[in-house]
């Protein structure tokens, strides 16, 4: 699969996903970053002579912004930051300057699907009313305020400060932000609000744009602090048997169900308890290890020990997936993820554990011949394979795992900020143009 999007490990091929349109090497490419830290300078060097000579933009393909923004727009950037080498920051400016066309609309509020050749977007057919997610527009501040910087052209941090300044305009059932907006009337669509898919790396982006600005960004803090308020007014919930939730609201009303991707957030609060209001830093750092407990419950109570992509707080179970199409396991990051924040921010050995057996299982059940590979049904005694292996894996899950049994120096947090792909950008020193003293 060498040069093709992504593997498949038993059938030993490529994967293509139409998210990536015919660019390829989504895998080499979301990889870079962790070879690099990983010190694997053999296939480092092999896959930069792969980006040198193959990675090509100039092609007729209609492709997802977000997702080609976050791995490889990101991936590069990483990848530039951390070796210095030239290549990477040129095809990132190079990529950055061909998804601009998306913002060509009323609002500026991007389209989720744009050909990279004719420039003409359009939005998932299935978003509310012709809606942009908030998910997509909102998870693209971080790399387009690293390509003005690399570049020295504005248009990239000016199209993503504009989206700001549409969501401060609208009114906010209850505080939260739905899922889906109207890039032509700038109105929201239906209120479906989210943490887990749709909604999710939107509300991480408002805290990590105000970390990585050196906490000069007030406006992305002040959106962060509030937006949490709401969602632990509205959204977060405690179980009879004591574990704490994050449920999805429709309209009001409640759904008792997380997914796998919710997982993040307890390392998203427990990295923004620092700068919490009102003296809630403990608040914060406690919500997080009460989200990373829940989510390790998720995992346990399954019989292979890696958790459903959804589980349920209702009709008498408490963390279990109840449906059969949610109780797969594609070899997401989430919760791992949250382990490493927790780790690093408490210390609490607790999360070496719970990662170590993720990584026995990930071993027992998902290793194959040719690489790893996603399970259909984690309750099963016996694995179905869905033979591939998403390029997240090695982007996130892999590189999460290495930091949480790495020391705390490896990509410190005073110097990073990791994209919502696991892609290192350095923090931009407000007293510091100096590009090296970033690149620490
Ligand atoms: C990744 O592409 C990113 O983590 C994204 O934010 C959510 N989905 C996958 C991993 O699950």
């Amino acid at each position: 699969a060498w040069g093709l999007n992504e593997l498949k490990p038993i059938s030993k091929q490529g994967h293509s996903s139409n998210l990536f349109g015919n660019i390829q090497g989504a895998t080499i490419v979301d990889a870079l970053d962790t070879l690099y830290i990983m010190e694997m300078k053999e296939e480092f060097k092999e896959a930069k002579e792969w980006v040198e000579k193959n990675l090509d933009f100039n092609v007729n393909a209609e492709i997802s912004v977000f997702e080609v923004n976050i791995r490889f727009v990101g991936g590069l950037l990483s990848a530039y930051y951390l070796s210095g080498d030239e290549v990477f920051r040129k095809k990132a400016v190079e990529l950055g300057e061909k998804l601009l066309p998306a913002f060509n609309t009323p609002t500026g509020i991007p389209w989720a699907l744009l050909n990279i050749k004719s420039g003409i977007g359009r939005n998932w057919p299935w978003a509310s009313g012709g809606s942009s997610i908030l998910a997509e527009f909102g998870t693209l501040h971080l790399e387009f305020v690293h390509l003005s910087h690399l570049s020295g052209n504005p248009v990239f941090a000016e199209k993503v400060m504009n989206i700001r300044k549409v969501l401060n305009r609208l009114d906010k059932p209850e505080g939260l932000y739905p899922n889906y907006l109207n890039p032509s009337s700038g109105q929201w669509g239906q209120h479906h609000v989210s943490i887990g898919g749709l909604g999710d790396s939107f509300y991480e982006y408002l805290l990590k744009a105000w970390l990585m600005s050196d906490k000069t960004d007030e406006d992305g803090k002040k959106m962060y602090y509030d937006a949490v308020q709401a969602i632990e007014a509205h959204l977060i919930r405690k179980s009879g048997g004591g574990l704490t939730y994050i449920a999805e609201w429709k309209g009001g009303l409640l759904e008792h169900k997380m997914g796998h991707l919710t997982c993040f957030a307890g390392g998203m609060f427990a990295l923004g308890a620092d700068g919490a209001p009102n003296d809630k830093t403990g608040h914060h750092i406690e919500l997080g290890a009460e989200i990373a407990r829940t989510c390790h419950e998720s995992y346990d109570r399954t019989r292979m020990k890696l958790g459903p992509e959804a589980f349920r707080f209702d009709g008498g179970v408490e963390a279990i997936a109840t449906r059969q199409n949610e109780k797969y396991y594609i070899l997401r990051p989430e919760v791992i993820e949250t382990y490493m924040y927790m780790w690093r921010l408490t210390h609490d050995p607790k999360y070496r554990q719970w990662g170590w057996e993720a990584v026995e299982a990930l071993e027992k059940h998902c290793r194959v011949d040719g690489g790893y590979s996603g399970i259909r049904d984690v309750y099963n005694n016996h694995e179905s394979h869905d033979d591939v292996q998403q390029s997240f894996f090695l982007s996130e899950t892999l590189k999460y795992l290495y930091l949480l049994f790495s020391e705390d120096d490896l990509l410190p947090f005073e110097h990073w900020v990791f994209n919502t792909e696991a892609h290192p950008l350095p923090i931009l020193h407000k007293d510091d143009g100096n590009k090296e003293e970033n690149q620490k």
